[in-house]
């Protein structure tokens, strides 16, 4: 008896002493353990949740904010970002690119040549985080360089010097070329190593490009800033992989960001008719298009009976019905009071700005600002700490929350 409880007593204190590091790595290898191990009823990964998307409230727009307009009179304001003197450079899909400084839009010289087909066009635009010390811009288009008829997405760099872009270089071109003028993604985000992510869609090829490593398309892309590839990207060692890929499986992102507090890449995509989704973006990682899905064809039939499969991701989140999200922003300033780090999606197809209040389960209630404006094609949080979007057949505006 005399031994066991001497045993108990050993063990006790040894537990106690484990350092909080040693704590933290035992949860750390839980999780992966979880994520490891799938549940063989329902095939979800035990890491994982199914999102309780029907029991989730849509709030109507409050109309409990103000809405200022930044620049008026544009057609397709698809892309936009700040330079660190506050200038706002924004594109025209048409192929524009365009100055803002507060007064005046003056048109940028020597953009690359864009192939303007259907979704396609000149697209996102991103401010390099280092900018000026980094003095580089970059966009993402619609190319019909390379091999074939039709485009592609490209990716690339220049130099902003009076109001001309210089010294251009494609970082990426992806191929083979179609006429197809559907799912080019195109959104850019950056992690805080200084990694450079891009979306490629699947470009109307559903059985072919997203589950193909060796094939472009339906997958997110990791480089560093000046176009080479990581060595630490996933696929690196499959052979005949596109090695700046991180995901595959994608449909369409048009929306990814960084999450202020986390610092984690998130995501969302069309889906089909119902199933347009939000990812937390995870290197390696399959998020199922088009073998699971909670969607169905437009033409209403549907394509696949299963939400879920070993090997495959959840969503965080998903729509039924699409709402057909462009623009991804959170928001991070606590002059919004409730608003703040709520996660912003534009909707193309209800022509309102969606809000979603998160917490660590998931999406809790969804509400609608600014509802009936039009298609809002982008969204995003400027220097200023406020929220702008970009509003198709209108132009770009600021909202604050009025106090
Ligand atoms: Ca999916």
């Amino acid at each position: 008896m005399r031994a066991y409880l001497f045993l108990f007593f050993a063990i006790s204190l040894f537990t106690q002493c484990k350092s909080n590091q040693e704590q933290s790595n035992q949860e750390q290898s839980n999780q992966e353990e979880l994520a490891e191990t799938v549940n063989p009823t329902t095939n979800v990964r035990n890491d994982q949740k199914v999102p309780d998307v029907e029991n989730i409230p849509l709030i109507e727009d409050q109309k409990d904010y103000d809405v200022t307009p930044i620049v008026e009179g544009l057609t397709n304001p698809w892309g936009m970002d700040w330079l660190p003197n506050g200038d706002l450079l924004y594109t025209e899909k048409e192929g524009k690119l365009y100055r803002f400084d507060g007064t005046t839009s003056q048109p940028i010289k020597g953009v690359p040549e864009v192939y303007v087909r259907g979704q396609g066009g000149l697209l996102d635009i991103s401010v390099h985080p280092s900018y000026p010390e980094k003095p580089f811009i970059y966009l993402s288009y619609a190319s019909s360089e390379g091999t074939g008829e039709g485009g592609n997405t490209a990716i690339a760099r220049a130099q902003l010097k009076e109001d001309q872009l210089v010294d251009l270089e494609v970082l990426y071109n992806a191929v083979p070329n179609t006429k197809k003028g559907q799912h080019f993604g195109s959104r850019f985000a950056w992690d805080e190593e200084g990694f450079l992510y891009f979306t490629i869609g699947e470009r109307g090829e559903r059985e072919v490009n997203p589950q193909d490593l060796t094939r472009d398309g339906g997958k997110i892309y990791r480089i560093y800033d000046d176009g080479r590839i990581p060595e630490s990207n996933p696929f690196t060692d499959v052979e005949g992989a596109k090695t700046a890929a991180y995901t595959y499986g994608n449909r369409n992102p048009q929306g990814m960001t960084r999450h202020p507090e986390s610092g984690k890449i998130i995501s969302h995509e069309h889906g089909p008719r119902g199933g347009d989704e939000i990812n937390y973006i995870r290197a390696g990682a399959n998020y199922g298009w088009p073998v699971i899905s909670y969607g169905i064809n437009y033409s209403g039939s549907k394509f696949t009976e299963i939400t879920a499969k070993e090997g495959m991701e959840q969503p965080f989140y998903y729509w039924v019905p699409s709402i057909a999200p462009s623009g991804f922003a959170i928001i991070d300033n606590p002059d919004y009071g409730s608003w703040d780090g709520n996660f912003l999606v534009g909707s193309l197809k209800f022509q309102y700005l969606e809000m979603l209040y998160v917490d660590e389960k998931g999406v809790n209630k969804r509400e609608k600002l600014v509802d009936g404006i039009g298609r809002l094609r982008n969204v995003k949080m400027g220097p200023d700490g406020h929220i702008y979007i970009g509003v198709e057949g209108k132009g770009i505006m600021k909202i604050t929350r009025k106090s």
